[in-house]
């Protein structure tokens, strides 16, 4: 049964009957198919990727969520913004908001003109800043029924909010378009088309917004995860590299195109696929345009703009630089630049000697305490070298950029202020070929589950201290077991993985591997060939270089083909200190660590333990502020409008463990309300508060309630709020206000008939 008129399904799963995953789907179904994409579990809001425009978003609709609270209005991701802006500005609490869902499920992408999660909550901030007084409007006391309350006066305190923020509306507005204006620049250098989603974010972000006292924006700080750099060098089929090349390709004048050296045609370059050099819908010449202007307003100098475009087209032009056997006088095979063009083209933008990067991509020097050998490398080896570089130089460059972005917002220090962390990170994935890059993901999504059980339980924990409510313990999946199997600091996968990276002779990922086994042998949330045959299992999916973990979400099993490689992450010496000597000072500042004068022989942490490193900073942030989830589902797989497969969708709503979160939401009051707006809601249901009440909150829901002779387990009555603890008794409210507003409609009517 809905709880608003008009809606279709239940709003809340907490009131889902009976609670099992066919209903979920089936609800979730049914309102998707009615456009109604958004659902909430108790605060928490699910939202299923419409693909299409729909008219629930923009200003009006802004106000609208300004003007009730949380249950009254259907569900919408504005409710939740509203939330949280409101407790972050009056209740000075600290804000998070974790979008996550799996690729394409909705969570960033900008396609033109049409929204996403990401780009609403942002809309749906910058307005609630210009267009909110404080304090809130008080509670709206009439004797009309709910549905003929008039609502006008909001309109009236806008507009002397609006004057009041005019006064310092210049430099909250330039804060506000240096923040909306990162977008374009991180998407255009860090998004791709894949198969799933034609503008997928390859990195994770995490953005913190400081407010004021009063809530106007400051500006806010960036931080990047794990940009996937593979796509570098190569796509698979039917994607594409980054939308940088394609843009700059398309959009540059002629003369910066000759300026950097390129010709716009995208097949003449070995990094760029060939099948896919559009996207429909995507204008790259113009996005090109876009991201320029955007970069100025940030405040990139021309002359930062000119630099980083330089290094793109490096990177792009690395690419191409072919290399080939060659005959040492010896008679070894080794390796040489085919045409020496490339590298003469990048050695002048740059200002490198391409003798010197000829030799660095060719040659391994190996320095001892007492001597220096160069070895020739072979080509695959110096095939290796050059995409290592590339991928590297990029991967730096993208560094640089959030950095320099976080320049221009950051906030001064001293400054009080408030602060709202909005995270869009990649979903677990289960792909078909799960390898380095999954099984970090992966990992950073078992923290990020950890977090939403701890912080759902604490949140609960925590109202019901508030409230004055004793609290019943609630059991649950704790998957604390699974992140330690990878995180332990000396017998945890990871710490693994390091060791075996560090360790001096031959090691390979087989070693790795064997380590592991042996390690983990009876770990309940470990398998692999060799402990399944130890135990007599015998599964021909899994393959000899792989292992499995049983994650919360479900097992995925890992190939440890380059897990060694892609760990150590390292770039030869030469390399280093060849980009170390470019004139180009942007070129040379991303490579510090190649000044001789600098160079440590400590070698830098591995991806794994910096990726560790950063995801337990994340965790700290997002413990010490008040969580707030939405929850994004991809509806099929074809980035179509109106199709919902459930079988997709209900992996999905297992890998976000939404049933356990009704469950864990149900296990104590499954509603709660602040006796205000309850009262306001049910008070008709009572002659004595019907239709004029001049009593407290409290005593008026008491009254209400007492002439329901609700048994009295089923309430508790908090500090502020009431609490109800099964959906049925809600059911119940529910079902007799309806009632009575159709017996008031009718009664209404005769009146007005008898007027007339
Ligand atoms: P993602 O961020 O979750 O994937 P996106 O936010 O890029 O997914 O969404 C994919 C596409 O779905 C967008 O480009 C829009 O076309 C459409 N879309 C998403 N949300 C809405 C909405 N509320 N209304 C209308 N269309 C929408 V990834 O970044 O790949 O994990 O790495
Ligand atoms: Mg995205």
């Amino acid at each position: 049964m809905p709880l608003l008129e008009g809606s279709v399904g239940v709003e809340d799963l907490v009131l889902l009957e009976p609670l099992v995953e066919e209903s979920l789907l089936k609800n979730l179904q049914l309102r998707y198919e009615n456009k109604e994409i958004y659902t909430y579990i108790g605060n928490v809001v699910i939202s299923v990727n419409p693909y299409q425009q729909l008219p629930i978003y923009g200003p009006e609709f802004i106000a609208k969520y300004q003007d009730y609270t949380f249950y009254e209005l259907k569900p919408h991701i504005y409710a939740l913004a509203n939330v949280a802006y409101q407790s972050l500005r009056d209740r000075d609490r600290d804000q998070c908001i974790l979008i996550t869902g799996e690729s394409g499920s909705g969570k960033t992408g900008e396609a033109p003109g049409w929204g996403n999660t990401w780009s609403h909550l942002w809309n749906c901030f910058l307005v609630s800043l210009q267009a909110r007084p404080r304090p809130d409007p008080p509670p709206h006391r009439t004797s009309f029924p709910l549905f003929l309350t008039p609502r006008g006066e909001a309109s009236k305190l806008v507009m002397s909010y609006v004057a009041a923020v005019c006064g310092k509306g210049e430099q909250v507005n330039s804060v506000k378009e240096q923040l909306l204006q990162s977008n374009p620049v991180l998407e255009a250098f860090g998004n791709a088309k894949t198969i799933r989603n034609n503008n997928s974010s390859r990195f994770g972000k995490y953005m913190d917004i400081e407010f004021d006292f009063k809530g106007s924006p400051l500006g806010g700080v960036i931080t990047n995860y794990l940009l996937e750099k593979s796509r570098l060098v190569k796509q698979l089929k039917g994607e594409r590299n980054f939308h940088i090349f394609y843009q700059l390709l398309a959009g540059a004048d002629e003369q910066l195109l000759k300026a950097l050296k390129l010709e716009r045609d995208t097949t003449g370059y070995a990094y760029l696929n060939h099948e896919v050099s559009r996207v429909d819908g995507m204008d790259d010449a113009s996005s090109f345009r876009a991201v320029q202007s955007a970069m100025a307003v940030i405040g990139f100098s021309e002359e930062e703009i000119r630099q980083v475009l330089e290094v793109t087209s490096m990177v792009l032009k690395l690419g191409n630089v072919l290399v080939a056997d060659e005959f040492q006088a010896s008679g070894i095979p080794a390796s040489g630049i085919r045409d020496g063009r490339g590298v003469r083209e990048i050695g002048e933008m740059v200002g490198l000697n391409s003798e010197e990067v000829e030799r660095a991509l060719c040659s391994r020097t190996m320095e001892t305490a007492k001597e220096k050998v160069v070895t020739a490398l072979n080509v695959m080896q110096a095939q290796y070298a050059r995409d290592a570089l590339a991928k590297n130089i990029y991967s730096r460059l993208f560094d640089w950029i959030v950095n320099r972005i976080n320049e221009s917002i950051k906030v001064g220090i001293g400054e009080k202020k408030k602060v709202m962390g909005v995270l869009d990170i990649y979903g677990f994935e289960i792909l078909e070929d799960n390898s380095f890059e999954q099984f970090v993901i992966n990992y950073c999504n078992e923290k990020l589950q950890q977090v939403f059980i701890e912080m759902t339980l604490k949140e609960e924990q925590e109202e019901y201290k508030r409230e004055g409510i004793p609290w019943t313990k609630v059991d649950y999946f704790d998957n604390g077991i699974i992140c330690k199997l990878i995180e332990h600091n000396q017998r945890g996968i990871l710490a693994m993985l390091d060791e075996e990276c560090l360790r001096p002779g031959v090691v390979s990922d087989s070693t790795f591997l064997a380590k592991l086994n042996q390690l983990f042998s009876k770990h309940g949330h470990y398998e692999s060939k060799v402990t399944q045959n130890a135990q007599r299992q015998y599964d021909h999916t899994m393959g000899l270089s792989c292992f499995r973990i049983c994650h919360y979400a479900g097992k995925v099993t890992y190939n440890v083909t380059s897990f060694i490689d892609k760990n150590n992450d390292l770039l030869f010496r030469d390399l280093l200190q060849a980009m170390w000597k470019a004139q180009h000072p942007l070129l040379r500042s991303l490579f510090p660590e190649g000044n001789p004068k600098q160079a440590s022989l400590k070698r830098p942490p591995t991806a794994g333990a910096q990726f560790k490193s950063s995801v337990a900073i994340l965790m700290k942030n997002l413990y010490s502020k008040s969580p707030n989830y939405i929850r994004c589902i991809k509806p099929n797989e074809h980035q179509q409008r109106g199709q919902f497969s459930s079988d997709l969708v209900a992996t999905q709503a297992r890998y976000l463990g939404l049933l356990e979160n009704v469950r864990v939401r149900r296990a104590g009051y499954a509603h709660r309300q602040g006796y205000g707006p309850f009262l306001e809601r049910y008070r008709l249901l009572s002659r004595s508060t019907w239709p004029h009440w001049n009593g407290g909150d409290r005593e008026g829901v008491e009254k209400v309630l007492g002439e329901l002779s609700m048994s009295s387990g089923e309430l508790a009555f908090g500090k502020t709020k009431i609490f109800i603890r099964s959906p049925k008794t809600l059911f119940y409210l529910e079902e007799q206000r309806r009632l009575r507003l159709q017996q008031l409609a009718t009664l209404i009517q005769k009146i007005y008939r008898g007027w007339r």
